[in-house]
Parts: structure tokens; sequence; C-alpha cells
């Protein structure tokens, strides 16, 4: 499978509470494929602050 040279994809999310707030939050995974396919891959984690 061929992707865009510096295309950004979203691997997989999940969502659990990282943090322990009792807030739910959301992990994802980025494959940001260069052009070996498997350098820059990203952790993200978005933290539900409760506004
Ligand atoms: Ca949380």
């Amino acid at each position: 499978m061929r992707y865009p040279v510096g295309g950004t994809l979203v691997n997989t999310m999940q969502i659990f509470d990282g943090d322990g707030d009792s807030r739910n939050d959301i992990v994802g995974t980025l494959d940001r494929n260069a052009l070996s396919g498997l350098s820059n891959d990203a952790l993200v984690l978005f933290l539900n602050t409760g506004f």
C-alpha cells in the first residue's frame, strides 16, 4: 500500500482515562509516513480538561 510522501495517518485512537481524573481522555498514534514508511511515528494525548 502506498501513501503520499509526507502524509500523516491516524493509526489508532483509544479513549481512556490517562491521568486518573475520571474524565475520559483520548490517545492516538500518528504514522507520519516518510520515505521508509516507518519513521516519525508519534503518540498524541488529548486530555479532557473538563471545560
Ligand atoms: Ca483524564
